[in-house]
């Protein structure tokens, strides 16, 4: 026999469950936010590239690490979808980048995966939000849509 009061209980704690998955279901249709996903590990995501994989198509391996982004500058055209595979090679980082709805985690041992199209020209800062040590506010990097590469 179940309580009357743990039947209560039960009851209220599925309402906040349903509630929490509606409201994680409605932020990504209203908000088109990204929820991002979480990769088998392989050592290959820890050299940090960018691939084009077509003219508005990009594959970027973000490797975070004590205390640097790499690849620091990433350079695309407008209009590219960009898909961002994070790994941590040390301790666990932040993964923010101004103006797009990505807030990420960076994790020694797993693969964050999430996708961003860049439709306007500027330049994207990235920064680490998780305290990670002595020199995080010097970790940022930047996606730079549209402008001529320079090196
Ligand atoms: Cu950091």
């Amino acid at each position: 026999m179940i309580d009357k009061f743990e039947k209560q209980v039960i009851t209220v704690t599925g309402i906040v469950v349903a509630l929490f998955i509606f409201s994680i279901v409605y932020a990504m249709k209203k908000y088109d936010a990204n929820v991002p996903e979480c990769l088998p590990y392989d050592k290959a995501y820890e050299e940090p590239k960018v691939n084009k994989l077509d003219e508005s198509t990009y594959q970027v391996f973000a490797v975070a690490k004590m205390w640097s982004f790499e690849p620091s500058q990433i350079y695309i055209p407008a209009g590219s979808e960009v898909d961002f595979f994070l790994t941590s090679k040390d301790v666990v980082h932040g993964f923010n980048i101004a103006d797009k709805n990505v807030n990420m985690m960076a994790v020694y041992g797993a693969i964050n995966k999430t996708t961003v199209k860049f439709e306007k020209p500027g330049v994207y800062k990235i920064v680490c939000h998780e305290y990670c040590g002595i020199g995080h506010q010097n970790m940022e990097a930047e996606v730079i849509v549209n402008y001529p590469e320079s090196k």
